[in-house]
Parts: structure tokens; C-alpha cells; sequence
């Protein structure tokens, strides 16, 4: 059950996609107060109570003992005292003895979560702007309420089935014959590859929806002959336009009044990579369709996927501001600078990025009104993604695209995919990067992953190899690092046959994480979730933070420190451990319910198998289309015969429907003797464990 209370006069977001009735009541469950045009809302938690939610946000699954604050930022240092990153998520579920419910603050301002920060039994919640509507979300368990949230928000985004196999990328691949390079050293290995992503230097002077014709002569034709290698090119995209006449993109939005504007009525100029830009108003159709229109420039080379960046939107100075900072500097100039005037000097040029007062610079059109920008500052990203997947879908409504974005709302999570952001090669990285997986999947986002390896700092052999032991499950599973760091193609690294080896167990596992994330995606479900979604009444798992729930069958647990030979466990049921060293080098270890010490050498990782139930593994391959999802061979733990179906489908039909995609696969079990059968399938039984 849902209900909805409005405060103030609420702002369309877009989020929600079921029209529900404004209730009369007060909003059960909080004391509200009103204050100076601020709303908060005010719920005492009981000693056991589970806070969840927050998708993309830093620090654990259980969100609880922090605080956190809905403002989308272009933020590189993702270190546990930064409350807010690229995404506003604001959805929270309470979990506890007395409490079962979500709620949803659909606010596109600055909002801010205090869930036990000040006062460690109370959660406040505050809205800066007022005008928001809430969401209570009544169900009898964790899952069931998600799932009625997520029929409010609408469907989930599909991706085409081989944005599902591993995708190089990195700042600063910057022609042609350096691209081809780096995939030629992936087939030349047998390394499985799918795709490599561009980023800003392919364009010609950071200018979207161009390209370098010196570096890429003919993209045409490069992308062909990727294409024929299987391998898609996914170029990068970015919100501010470049201020320069004679550029196709600038002189259209100028002409045509896209930008967002200042109060004077003038364009406003933020600073991005192409220096001086212009900020496409997204959140108007005609812009959006102007700009998604805009894609098929590159679509028309033959470009299947895309990722939008800098949509927060990231300024790294503003006119007004960089005036201000030299303004300083100028005054500065012939001081004696000590310590204050030193640091005056320099937070007045580090101040211009991002900063506030240029937030309260510019304004948007929403339904034929004027808003001031920070009152809507956090629906900025997901309309750009909003504006590029409709201009696909007019593009070719037959097809679907790959898009992921760096800025998101709830909402954008039916036009898109997000990537995690600017992470670092830090070890603690690996295991936010697990935490993000399930919150992000509550609130929609089911395609998603973090840049393996990390993006700033130096990666090490050790940590790449075990980061991509959980970027096997993540459905995004993209190596990216950011210029000028330790190049971290697999191949650059001695141990890359491990490495070779463990992205063979992605492509064994595909048609299994494939059919889950549709699934998944088919039914408002999720791929990912915290234990306790599925083990409710055992304490111990309601609190695990570093294992998830994948899909219906298993659950993962990654290592995540430097020079660990294996890590602990909690094994909440049965399960049988698969340690995989590559697909087709594993060992089988049925495991009673409890704590363990998992012994797991650098090349190893391991999946958990619930007892009583069976996962399909293919044959490896070197991308998804030779991927043979009909030949498969199960592993398992059973005491009887059980049925299961796997979902599939061609990969890219735009309105798929769940029931037409799946095949049942029947086992059975009698004394040591299994079989199994299903439609279409040879499937190899030597794996499946019987009894104790
Ligand atoms: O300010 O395009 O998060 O993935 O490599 C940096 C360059 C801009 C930020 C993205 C990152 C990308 C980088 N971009």
C-alpha cells in the first residue's frame, strides 16, 4: 500500500509514474515541522532498528549512525565524511521489531538525512526547500515493499545483452589506432572483451557530438571493423555545450533559446573541460528532443551505447565566480601573504568549482515556470539521460541502447544505467562498491557498476584482479582509470592470465546473470539485496555489509583486503560454495549453515549456491554473441529434484515480455541419479552434488 502527502507546492520530477491521491492525514510513522519554509520529519529508532535505502550514497547497506544529503556533486574523493555524491536517491526503508515501512521524499532540491548522526536514535529528515511529496510504502517484507515502490517509479531500464560482457575503458585513449590497440591485445590473449568506451579525447576540442578527424579519420569505419570483432565503440558525452561560433550544437541552442539563463534573460557560462560552456535546459521537451536528436550524429557511424558525464552539473568556474576569484587575486598581488590572505588566495580560485552561489545563478523552465536552478538541482542529470534515451528510441524504437550515466534521480533509472563515479585504487573502495549494488537496486538501478581497479590513484596487480572478482556479478562491468594513473588494461599486468581467467567466469556465468537481471528488471525485482531482504529474522545477516544476495539462487562475498588469503563468511542456509579460478577450473564445497574462514588464494573467488537450487554455466567465450546459452552444464546442491527457468531473448527486443523469454529446466533426483531436461537445452548434470 502507498500513500501520498504533499507539502508546500511540490515540483513534477518525473520520479513517480502512478498518480496517486493526496491523503488529508499527517504523514504516519514522523513528527513533521514546518519552519521557515523547511518541512522535517522526525521518527525515534528502537536499538535494532535497520535503516536501508539511499541508493548511490557513500558508507554501508544499513545507512544508520550517519549523514547523508541529497545535493548531486561532482565530488573525485569518495572518503566517508562526504555526505553527498553524484546521485539523489531518496528513498529509505525502516526495518525493525515494531517498524516495516519505506518512505520516498520525492524532492528534486537539497534534502538532508540525519539518520542517527546527532542524536543516534533519531532519524530527522529535512527538506530545504519544502515543496516536496511523501511516499509511505506499506508491504510485509523488505523485497515486498521495494517492489511496490518500484511500480510507482515504472520499469527499469534494459540494456542490450552485450553491455553485459567486460568493457575497457580509460581517460586518455585518444585515436583510432590506440584503441584498436588495446583490443588487439585483448583478442591476441583470448581476454573476452565487448566494448571500449571513449572518453572526452576523441572529440575535437571537447566539443559533443564531434569527433577528432585527425585521430579518427573515418569512424565509420572503425566502428565496422570493431563491430566485425565483435566490440562495441561507447563514446562519452557531456552536459556543457562549448561557448564557439561556428559550432553546429552551440549556434542551434543559441539560436534556438536552449540554454539555461540567468535572471537578466543572458545564457549562463559555467566552465567545463571545453573552458567556457553553455547548459542545455533539459528539463524542457523541446530541448530534450533537440538534444537527444543530437546522438545520431554519432548513431549514424554506427554507435550503439553512450555515457553522459558532468551532469550534476559539474562547473569548474562560472564567469561571475572566476571574475570574484581574480578580483582577489588582484588585490592580493603586492601583500605580504601570510596565513590568512595565503589561504584567502587559494580558496578563492578552489571555491569556484561547483559552488553554490553558481547554482543560484541560472534558471529553468519547468511547465511553462521559471525555477531558480538549486530548487531543482538534482533532476539536472536525469533528464539529460532522459533527453538521450528518447532521442534512441526515435532514433530506432526497435533497438536497445546502451546508456549510463554519472548524475542521476530516481526516475532517470528508466531511461539508464549509472556508473559509481570517480572511485579510487583503494581496497575500501571495493567493498563500497558492493555496498552501492543492492541500494542502487532499490531504487531501480539495476544496471549498474563501478570503475574496476579504480579510477583516481594507482592501481596494483592484487587489487585489479580482486576487484574483478566482483565486477564478475556487477551487470556494468567496465575496467576504467582516469589519465595520467598505472595503465590497468588486464594485459599490462603480469598475472593477466588470472585476470583473463576470472573474466571467464563472467562469461560462463552470463546467460545465469543475464536471465537474473531480466528477471529482475521484468518484474520490479531486484538482482541484488542485502541479506537481510531475504533472512529477516536472523540478526546476524540482517547486519552482514560485506556479502549480497544475487539474484534468486546465490549470494556473493568478495575479498577485499590487501594480501588476504580468503576472508570470513556467514552462510545464513546451506549453501554450496563454487571457488572458481576460471570456468571451467573450479572446486565444489557443500557448507552447512554458520561462520566460516574461507580460504581463497589471489586467483580465486568464490559463489554461494543456496541449497536446493541449480545455476547454468556456459562454455567460455570471447564476447557475448559466442556465447552458446543452450549448452550448459549446472551446478548444485540437492536433496530432490527441482525446477527452475532461465530467461533469454535476443538480446536487444525493446518490449520484451518475461513469460515468453523463459524455459523451464526440470531436475530429478532419484537415489545418486540426476537428470535434467528443458527445451532447447543440452545440459550436463557432473556438477550437481546429491544430498549430504
Ligand atoms: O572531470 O571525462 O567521472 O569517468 O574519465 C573529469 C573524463 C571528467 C569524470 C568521469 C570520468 C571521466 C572523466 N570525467
Amino acid at each position: 500500500m502507498i500513500r501520498r502527502y504533499d507539502f508546500g507546492s511540490p515540483i513534477h520530477t518525473g520520479a513517480v509514474v502512478r498518480e496517486l491521491a493526496v491523503e488529508n492525514a499527517a504523514v504516519p510513522f514522523f513528527a513533521t515541522e514546518v519552519q521557515e519554509g523547511r518541512v522535517s520529519f522526525t521518527i525515534h529508532m528502537d536499538v535494532d532498528d535497520l535503516v536501508f535505502g539511499l541508493g548511490e550514497s557513500l558508507r554501508g547497506i544499513n545507512k544508520r549512525g550517519h549523514l547523508y544529503r541529497a545535493w548531486n556533486s561532482d565530488d573525485f574523493s569518495h572518503t566517508e565524511n562526504k555526505a553527498s555524491i553524484y546521485a539523489s536517491h531518496n528513498l529509505l526503508l525502516f526495518s525493525g521489531r515494531e517498524k516495516l515501512f519505506g518512505v520516498y521524499f520525492d524532492d528534486p532540491g537539497a534534502m538532508e538525512f540525519d539518520l542517527g548522526y546527532t542524536r543516534g536514535d533519531t532519524a530527522v529528515i529535512t527538506s530545504e526547500n519544502g515543496d516536496l511529496s511523501v511516499y509511505i510504502i506499506e508491504a510485509d517484507s523488505l523485497t515486498a515493499i521495494c517492489k511496490e515502490f518500484r511500480g510507482l517509479i515504472g520499469r527499469s531500464y534494459l540494456p542490450p545483452k552485450w553491455a553485459f560482457g567486460y568493457i575497457q575503458s580509460r581517460w586518455g585513449y585518444s585515436s583510432d589506432p590506440e584503441v584498436r590497440n588495446v583490443v588487439k591485445e585483448h583478442r591476441d590473449r583470448h581476454i573476452p572483451l565487448d566494448g571500449v568506451c571513449m572518453d572526452i579525447d576523441y572529440m575535437e576540442d571537447f566539443k559533443d557530438f564531434t569527433w577528432n578527424k585527425k585521430s579518427f579519420p573515418d569512424l565509420r569505419k572503425f566502428n565496422a571493423d570493431m563491430r566485425a570483432d565483435h566490440i562495441r565503440l561507447i563514446p562519452i558525452i557531456d552536459a556543457g555545450v562549448k561557448q564557439l561560433k561556428g559550432y553546429d550544437t552551440c549556434d542551434v541552442g543559441l539560436k534556438k533559446d536552449y540554454f539555461v539563463k540567468k535572471a537578466d534573460g543572458k545564457p549562463f557560462v559555467g566552465a567545463v573541460w571545453p573552458g567556457r560552456s553553455y547548459f542545455p535546459d533539459f528539463l524542457r521537451e523541446d530541448v530534450r528532443t533537440w538534444f537527444g536528436g543530437e546522438y545520431s550524429k554519432l548513431m549514424d557511424e554506427g554507435i550503439e551505447g553512450f555515457w553522459n558525464d558532468m551532469n550534476e552539473p559539474a562547473l569548474f568556474y562560472s564567469e561571475e565566480s572566476i571574475a570574484e576569484a581574480f578580483a582577489v587575486a588582484d588585490k592580493l598581488r603586492n601583500e605580504n601573504l601570510d596565513i590568512h590572505s595565503a589561504f584567502a588566495l587559494k580558496d578563492a580560485f578552489n571555491g569556484t568549482a561547483n559552488n553554490m552561489e553558481d547554482y543560484r545563478r541560472f534558471y529553468h523552465e519547468v511547465d511553462g515556470q521559471t525555477i531558480r536552478h538549486d530548487k531543482i538541482h538534482n533532476l539536472y542529470g536525469a533528464y539529460m539521460t532522459r533527453a538521450a534515451a528518447e532521442g534512441f528510441r526515435r532514433y530506432d524504437s526497435s533497438k536497445r541502447f546502451l546508456l549510463f550515466s554519472r548524475a542521476s534521480f530516481v526516475g532517470a533509472h528508466r531511461y539508464g544505467g549509472v556508473w559509481q563515479g570517480d572511485n579510487s585504487s583503494w581496497w575500501s573502495h571495493i567493498k563500497l562498491n558492493l555496498q552501492m549494488l543492492p541500494s542502487l537496486n532499490m531504487c531501480g538501478f539495476l544496471y549498474s557498476g563501478a570503475d574496476l581497479g579504480g579510477f583516481s590513484c594507482n592501481t596494483t596487480e592484487d587489487l585489479m584482479l580482486r576487484w574483478l572478482q566482483l565486477g564478475v556479478f556487477s551487470p556494468l562491468m567496465r575496467n576504467h582509470s582516469a589519465d595520467h594513473t598505472r595503465e590497468q588494461e588486464v594485459y599490462r599486468f603480469a598475472n593477466w592470465e588470472d585476470m583473463r581467467d576470472i573474466l571467464t567466469v563472467r562469461y560462463g556465468l552470463l546467460p545465469y546473470l543475464y536471465s537474473e537481471f531480466m528477471k529482475a528488471a521484468l518484474s520490479d525485482g531486484m538482482y541484488f539485496r542485502p541479506l537481510a531482504f531475504d533472512y529477516p529474522t536472523d540478526d546476524v545477516a540482517c547486519r552482514v555489509e560485506d556479502q549480497v544476495m544475487l539474484g534468486s539462487d546465490c549470494m556473493i562475498a568478495p575479498v577485499y583486503e590487501q594480501n588476504a588469503r580468503g576472508r570470513h563468511v556467514y552462510l545464513p542456509e546451506d549453501m554450496l560454495m563454487v571457488r572458481f579460478r576460471s570456468a571451467t577450473d573450479y572446486d565444489l564445497t557443500p557448507m552447512e549453515a554458520g561462520h566460516y574462514w574461507i580460504e581463497l588464494a589471489l586467483n580465486e573467488m568464490p559463489l554461494f549456491i543456496r541449497r536446493g537450487h541449480v545455476v547454468p554455466l556456459a562454455k567460455p567465450a570471447e564476447y557475448v554473441e559466442g556465447i552458446d546459452f543452450t549448452d550448459l552444464r549446472l551446478l548444485g546442491w540437492l536433496d530432490e529434484g527441482v525446477t527452475t527457468t532461465l530467461y533469454n531473448d535476443d538480446g536487444q527486443t525493446t518490449e520484451p515480455v518475461l513469460e515468453s523469454g523463459l524455459t523451464t529446466i526440470t531436475v530429478t533426483v532419484e537415489g545418486e541419479n540426476v537428470n535434467a531436461r528443458g527445451e532447447g537445452l543440452t545440459l550436463n548434470v557432473d556438477d550437481v552434488i546429491v544430498g549430504e
